[in-house]
């Protein structure tokens, strides 16, 4: 991409959004002055971009996204820009807050209604073919990147463990643990991976999402275990996160520890935390304001004018037949 074009994430206009987006929850947790100096230190000094050094990972079958024509994001803006609430609600302070996450060992249970639950060792996981998708990626507070992802679609494991036929919903859930001086003593169970507590956060935990079971079928939504062919960074949701494209990215649950087939439709973090605003489907859609911004364009990562943001994030073509016959503007 032209150099010109590009430009530091030093800018404060996502920061100042997303503060906006939680400041009402966090204005009943706590008494803001403290907190908020915090906050204004760090926006004002934001931590260097950290250097990313992760392994590569063998075998990744490249990616049939010829159609995408976007230029990707560099993977020091992927690691260095991000929502990960459990570690930091600075998106420049995520990757040295998570620096020592461990996720080593790491089991993913999948269960509920299917005829073969099984604890997955992410071991096994990874035995599943890995390939490259190169996909546009959309935060409902309207910054965007385009992100090489590794990873397989979620049907894989489906395959495997086989929904019964009164399945139609599926959960998602992070781990949540450790220990951290500001949460002790607060909600948070005992271990070292630096999570701070849902009362620094403002949105509770453990975080849960969830999908339509055609929705998590659908051949567009993966399971992602790296970035650039090298294993996920722990702040972009190591070792395993889900991508949902066509959907705002708080969808993209990170480093999920559980997935359970449901015959109901299951609670999600942000719908919980904010109901009149995140809805269960939160289908990219620029016809559909946020009640407190406009979801009508986007700022890519990198760039310095506002692109429109496209329905289903651009991919219209494969998915608008999930939502034949509904009202988008009511089922957000
Ligand atoms: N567990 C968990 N998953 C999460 C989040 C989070 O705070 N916790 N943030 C979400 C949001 S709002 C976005 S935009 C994406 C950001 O992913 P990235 O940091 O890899 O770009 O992760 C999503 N998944
Ligand atoms: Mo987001």
């Amino acid at each position: 991409m032209n150099d010109s074009k590009r430009i530091k994430e030093s800018e404060i206009t996502d920061e100042n959004t997303y503060l906006n987006r939680r400041n009402f929850i966090r204005a009943g947790l706590l008494a803001g002055t403290t907190v908020a100096s915090g906050l204004g230190y760090r926006l004002l000094n934001p931590p260097p971009p950290r250097p990313v050094e992760t392994a590569d990972i063998k075998g990744v079958t490249k990616s049939g996204n010829a159609s995408l024509t976007d230029e990707p994001n560099s993977l020091e803006e992927i690691a260095n820009y991000n929502n990960y609430y459990e570690f930091s609600t600075s998106k420049t302070g995520v990757a040295g807050a998570a620096e020592n996450f461990k996720t080593r060992p790491w089991t993913v249970s999948v269960d509920g209604l299917v005829r073969k639950p099984r604890v997955f060792g992410i071991e096994d996981i990874l035995k599943i073919d890995q390939e490259e998708r190169i996909y546009r990626f959309r935060c409902v507070e309207g910054w965007s990147m385009v992100i090489p992802w590794v990873g397989f679609p979620i049907k894989r494991i489906f395959d495997i463990v086989e929904p019964l036929g009164n399945a139609k919903y599926v959960a998602f859930q992070t781990f949540y643990g450790g220990s951290n001086p500001r949460g002790e003593g607060v909600d948070l169970p005992e271990g070292a991976n630096g999570m701070q507590s849902s009362l620094f956060a403002g949105i509770p935990f453990p975080y849960v999402e969830g999908l339509r079971l055609d929705e998590a079928l659908h051949p567009l939504a993966i399971l992602a275990t790296g970035i650039y062919g090298k294993v996920l960074p722990n702040q972009n949701g190591a070792p395993i996160r889900l991508v949902v494209p066509w959907k705002y990215g708080f969808k993209s649950i990170k480093s999920v520890v559980r997935i359970t087939l449901t015959s109901e439709q299951p609670p999600t973090t942000w719908s919980k935390a904010a109901p009149n605003e995140y809805g269960f489907y939160s289908n990219v859609n620029p016809e559909v304001d946020h009640p407190r911004w406009s979801q009508a364009t986007e700022r890519r990562i990198g760039e310095l004018s506002r692109r429109d943001t496209l329905m289903f994030n651009g991919y219209g073509e494969e998915v608008a037949g999930l939502y034949k016959g509904m009202d988008l503007k009511r089922e957000y």
